[in-house]
């Protein structure tokens, strides 16, 4: 055996994969739930370590590849609430759904369904079903294979391609895929079946719980949940369709150094994998090439029967963030080609291609700060939420658009995924507009800590580290957001949690979003970066601007006296209802946003002189739907923007802040319109 091949054949024979059936167990969410309690009985040495996933490129077109987009207008009908799992019982997926007998609806895709529709569809809690059919060219059959890939079903899914099924996955905001070539009709029309699962236990990341509720038409299943944001549901992101060749590259990493001379350095390693009919292919070479943003090659290595390597970019262009450099965001090309040899005449031709988008960039942090490039990071941003009008939570290219242009007018660089990850297209937009990402996996509020949610805790780290590891904005992987880390149970779990993350952290630094006190926290000991969430004068002292400082000062200082590493806030802010004010300021008005914001500088600036605070994140970007309580006027409105993306008065005080940072930290000068003119005695302070 040629040794080269290795790593094709036990791809392959991953490949080769029995199409699991749904497991039912995770469905079957008990109605009568018996609370586990926080009980040390749990014990985590014996949890499996989730199974690593495999190629989750994002889907590019190329010379060999090509990508067809499933989005569009679907069909959609719902399950009894009471029987979500009859139509897996009817093979619902056998046929047309329009057999069924049920109500067809028209379903955008990609969307939440909640807010589609004028009914009760918006609360609806189980399954329903999605369907469309798609043709694929006959010239595919042959030489091609074709992979079928969703970027994020919310929460669970299963998938049958013309009723055979295809794949399953749970867990949202995170992309899954699968070879079909073998369901498919090719030259023909084929039928493509999802059933989407919205449920959440105690066992899901992020947790829920399903209950029965007694209303006046009978009792009804209610999903409860403590995060805030609303649960939405349904085909988030897009649905791809896209060929490979036989043998194709199915995986990349990359990794990225710069010295003080302005030597880059790449690390890269690729993966293969063959259809059974690809084996016979024989590789012969693997050219790299790295091209910057003419197209020139800056530096290139050929490589024969390895599939690792290094490149070296003298002069190379750094990847630097917004408003540290007047070239933010600079992304080399990193071609990666399999040539083999094709046919007697020993002649050899290319396989395939793959680019990948690299940003060249070092990231290093000790126990006072995080570096980019040497360079000591002090991060000015917000916690977001995917959410929009009528969208939910699916994927809106111009809202993405809107929000980073928002994102760079208010002089910010930086976000945290809160609290789950964001679209892949979102990731790419941050990588090219030099906007850092502390990137969040979707454990928000977790709280009865047993070994079945470690272990899926464990694998939506491990998908979203696969996923986002080649992204240069991508500086920390923060592991959860108020987790109740001051139970006793937490202490274990998120010892173990850590353990498993740190080795395939990739290069970046672990920090969380944390809720509990320094002194109460078993959380905090094993993380990079301590990240703290607190509400001054919002949900504690409400009212009271005058306890700011004092409060949030001492309390950075207690997280650092213990834990002894860089401090974050990640969260402050209260809510404020635009076009409502009040003098003097009176909470839930937009003059009290600006005073709550104006102390919190206040304190952060103090706190930026100790040496080890080294960022200041606002809840939130914009107003978000949550669930409906009496806490809530038509959503959280902790927004510095409404709902449909326009500035609140605080807006412009937190651009005037941002700044006036970039300004005095990276000497940056200040955008024409921070002020307006006033008259010629009053000047910009600035
Ligand atoms: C924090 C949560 C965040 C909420 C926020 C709030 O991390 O998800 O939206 O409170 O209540 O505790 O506004």
């Amino acid at each position: 055996m040629r040794r080269h091949w290795m790593p094709v054949i036990f791809l392959l024979l991953g490949s080769l994969q029995v199409l699991l059936a749904y497991p039912e167990d995770d469905f079957l969410v008990n109605a009568n739930r018996k609370e586990l309690t926080d009980s040390p009985l749990f014990e985590y040495g014996d949890v499996r370590k989730p199974t690593p996933t495999k190629g989750l490129l994002y889907p590019r077109d190329s010379e060999t590849r090509e990508v067809r987009s499933l989005d569009g207008m679907w069909q959609l009908v719902r399950s009894d609430p009471f029987d979500p799992l009859q139509g897996i019982r009817e093979k619902w997926f056998m046929d047309a759904l329009r057999k069924t007998g049920r109500e067809i609806i028209s379903m955008p895709v990609p969307a939440s369904y909640n807010d589609i529709t004028t009914d009760n569809l918006r609360d609806h809690v189980g399954t329903v079903w999605y369907e469309r059919t798609f043709f694929v060219p006959r010239s595919w059959k042959t030489t091609q294979r074709t992979w079928l890939r969703f970027s994020s079903v919310h929460y669970a899914a299963v998938v049958w391609i013309n009723g055979r099924n295809a794949t399953s996955h749970s867990i949202g905001h995170l992309p899954f895929e699968s070879e079909i070539s073998g369901l498919l009709s090719f030259g023909g029309n084929n039928r493509i079946t999802v059933m989407c699962d919205n449920r959440l236990s105690n066992r899901t990341i992020p947790q829920g719980s399903v209950y029965e509720v007694a209303t006046d038409d009978g009792s009804v299943p209610v999903q409860s949940y403590t995060f805030d944001f609303f649960n939405y549901a349904g085909i988030h992101r897009s649905v791809h369709l896209y060929t490979t060749p036989l043998l194709h590259i199915s995986d990349l990493e990359v990794t990225t150094q710069l010295t003080n001379e302005g030597l880059g350095r790449i690390d890269y390693r690729v993966w293969l994998e063959a259809s059974k009919e690809g084996l016979q292919i024989q590789p012969t070479h693997l050219r790299v090439q790295l091209r910057d943003k003419v197209g020139h090659v800056a530096a290139q290595q050929i490589n024969k029967a390895v599939y690792h390597g290094t490149l070296l970019v003298p002069n190379a262009t750094p990847w630097w963030p917004y408003l540290m450099h007047s070239d933010p965001g600079y992304l080399y090309n990193l071609q990666f080609e399999l040539f083999v040899s094709s046919n007697e005449k020993e002649l050899e031709a290319l396989q395939d291609t793959y680019r990948l988008p690299v940003g060249i960039r070092s990231l290093s942090w000790d126990n006072d700060t995080l570096l980019l490039n040497g360079k000591p990071l002090y991060l000015r941003g917000f916690g977001r939420h995917e959410d929009s009008d009528i969208r939910g939570k699916g994927l809106d290219n111009a809202l993405l658009a809107r929000d980073f242009n928002l994102l760079k007018w208010t002089g910010a660089n930086a976000y945290r995924t809160s609290h789950y990850p964001y679209s892949e297209e979102s990731m790419q937009f941050a990588d090219q507009h030099g906007i850092m990402i502390i990137d969040e996996c979707p454990a928000v509020n977790i709280d009865i800590f047993e070994p079945q949610l470690l272990e899926n805790h464990m694998s939506s780290l491990e998908q979203l580290i696969h996923r986002d590891r080649n992204h240069p904005s991508v500086i920390a992987w923060s592991v959860a957001n108020e987790p109740r880390s001051n139970k006793k149970g937490a202490l274990k779990y998120f010892e173990s949690l850590v353990n498993y993350v740190r080795g395939i952290a990739h290069g970046r630094p672990l920090t969380a979003a944390i809720n509990a006190n320094s002194s109460s926290c078993h959380l905090a000991q094993f993380l990079d970066i301590v990240g703290f969430n607190r509400y001054n004068s919002w949900y504690q002292n409400s009212g009271r601007t005058d306890m700011i400082i004092n409060l949030l000062t001492i309390e950075a200082q207690s997280w650092r006296d213990k834990f002894g590493k860089p401090v974050i806030q990640f969260e402050y802010g209260g809510d404020t209802m635009e076009g409502m004010h009040s003098l003097p300021a009176f909470i839930w008005s937009e003059e009290y946003q600006v005073e709550l914001f104006s102390r919190h500088f206040k304190a952060f600036d103090e706190l930026r002189g100790r040496g080890w605070f080294i960022g200041e994140f606002v809840w939130n970007f914009a107003d978000f739907r949550t669930a409906q309580t009496i806490t809530r006027v038509g959503g959280n409105k902790k927004g510095v923007f409404t709902r449909n993306r326009q500035p609140k008065e605080v807006a412009h005080i937190l651009r005037r802040r941002y700044f006036a940072l970039a300004k005095e930290l990276d000497m940056f000068g200040l955008p024409e319109d921070l002020t307006v003119y006033i008259s010629k005695h009053i000047h910009n302070e600035l």
